[in-house]
């Protein structure tokens, strides 16, 4: 979708929630206004018995102005006609975390190695998005491999937020709780 327009942009065929299960480390991330989550972010799906996708999620967030903790996270994803676009309702395991109720987009996933994620929260009048995030997820702690590098930017571009992501570090300040 080179044009933008938040109604262009495609998802992975034929998501399979199956395989998406299991922990993806967040290496990059496209912040929305007001973000939340900032580094050290591990995110683990999970497909419960009655086939409902869910989530929890870590990672470090300031508080309350000035109060550096890790927030223990939780979503729920609705189904929509497409596989790959759900609806997110997440909170906090504290109730001064936050919560909401996002769209939730596969754009793309090898299921062993990467996954790009997409969610616009608002749309512009002109219908791009105004207020979106998106997160670059990898299996591997570390960062993506090379070989996924050229995919991922290419992805990055068709959701226009290429050159907007900014690189999300891992410093075990999360591994602990
Ligand atoms: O960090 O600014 C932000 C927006 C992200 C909010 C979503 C956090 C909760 C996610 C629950 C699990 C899904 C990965």
């Amino acid at each position: 979708a080179q044009d933008c327009l938040v109604s262009n942009i495609t998802v992975k065929q034929d998501f399979d929630r199956m395989r998406y299960q299991g922990t993806w480390y967040a290496v990059a991330k496209k912040d929305p206004v007001g973000l939340f989550l900032l580094d050290n972010i591990v995110a683990s799906f999970k497909v419960e018995e009655d086939g409902t996708m869910t989530a929890t999620a870590i990672g470090r967030v300031i508080i309350l102005n000035n109060w550096e903790m890790c927030a223990n996270m939780f979503g729920t994803f609705e189904d929509t006609e497409d596989p790959a676009r759900f609806k997110m309702k997440y909170w906090g395991a504290a109730a001064y975390l936050q919560t909401g109720y996002d769209d939730h987009w596969i754009i793309d996933t090898d299921y062993d190695n990467y996954a790009i994620h997409y969610s616009c929260r608002e749309l512009d009048e002109d219908g791009t998005c105004l207020d979106g995030y998106s997160f670059i997820f990898s299996r591997h702690p570390d960062g993506l491999r090379p070989e996924d590098q050229k995919n991922v930017t290419e992805k990055k571009q068709e959701i226009c937020f290429l050159g907007k992501y900014r690189r999300v570090s891992h410093t075990g300040f999360c591994d602990a709780a």
